[in-house]
């Protein structure tokens, strides 16, 4: 059995993967994570989005971030910057440790994909995490302010110039990782965690074959909009709407995912849009699905198994 494929971003999508983590046996999930935010610091490949659902499936997440370590130092990142070194991205003492251990094995010949189940396995991470491709893909944030890697755009400048596009440079050419490629083939649902559409989603989506794929899909393909009253829960994804041209809204959401998939569950303070989205051909389900407690995660991750009829553990 197969069970669920999850595709997500970092630290909204991390949430409910670690739900899904609680209530599935460890074969019947399937975790693809957006790479297109990968950069090298000092030197060192660094995938955030990988690290955020790696960290957190290990119980090891920085609580208050939602990304890097939980009781975090940062000795080394304060005397590379003593030495001249940029800083702005700020790398852990402990989470160094991970990207020299992956930059090594890449170095050494080994794919992203298998650097990561080595990864996963040193930390008890029991399901399967996946990079969305082997390849190299990078997306770029085209700015009122110039073009600009993303971490740049969302780290060093706090997402405040205004995005004009958004490019995954070496998408088209990309294929999706084998554990995705399996994935696509064996699952029985798929779920769009409740990530950012454009820079997160929006990269898995422009591998090459991947949204034809997911249209041609058989199964339940379900998407938990990040967007809740009008706003992001985190990050950038409603100044990402309003600034390419859209209100941001669960309906906007659905826009983008019309076509892709069967179901949409969007926030009880948005139940007022039903009517809307199930015009764009989607069944439409209002829950609670802002997640802080552990209750939360796995009351929506329990919600969406509903959905997808997957069995539980
Ligand atoms: N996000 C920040 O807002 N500031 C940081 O300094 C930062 C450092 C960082 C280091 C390692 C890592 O794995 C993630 C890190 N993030 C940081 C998060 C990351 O930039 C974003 O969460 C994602 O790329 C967007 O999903």
């Amino acid at each position: 059995m197969a069970g669920v494929l999850a595709l997500a971003g970092g630290v909204g999508g991390a949430k409910l993967v670690w739900g899904l983590a609680q209530i599935l046996t460890p074969d019947n999930l399937t975790v693809v994570v957006n790479t297109g935010d990968d950069d090298e610091f000092h030197g060192l490949h660094v995938s955030p989005d990988l690290d955020t659902v790696m960290y957190t499936l290990a119980g090891m997440a920085n609580p208050e971030t939602g990304w890097g370590l939980v009781g975090e130092t940062f000795q080394a990142l304060a005397a590379l910057q003593k030495l001249g070194a940029p800083t702005w991205f700020n790398l852990g003492d402990r989470d160094l440790a991970t990207h020299i251990r992956r930059t090594e094995l890449l170095r050494k010949g080994s794919t992203l994909s298998h650097v990561t189940e080595q990864l996963c396995q040193h930390l008890g991470v029991r399901c399967r995490v996946a990079p969305m491709t082997d390849a190299r893909v990078r997306t770029t944030v085209t700015t009122d302010q110039g073009v600009m890697p993303f971490q740049e755009y969302f780290v060093k400048h706090r997402c405040e110039p205004q995005v004009k596009d958004l490019v995954f440079k070496g998408a088209d050419w990309a294929l999706p990782s084998p554990g995705f490629d399996k994935a696509l083939r064996e699952a029985d649902a798929i779920v769009f965690c409740p990530s950012n559409p454009f820079v997160s989603i929006g990269p898995i989506m422009a591998l090459q074959g991947v949204r034809q794929r997911i249209e041609l899909f058989k199964g339940p393909r379900i998407t938990i909009s990040p967007i809740i009253g009008g706003e992001a829960v985190k990050g950038p994804a409603a100044k990402m709407f309003r600034e390419l041209g859209e209100e941001p809204s669960s309906l906007a959401v659905a826009r983008r995912m019309s076509g892709l998939c069967t179901h949409f569950v969007l926030d009880n303070v948005d139940a007022a849009l039903v009517p809307q989205v199930v015009k764009l051909g989607m069944q439409v389900e209002a829950t609670n699905t802002f997640m802080t407690t552990p209750e939360d995660k796995i009351r929506l991750a329990m919600f969406v198994c509903g959905l997808a009829g997957v069995s539980l553990k």
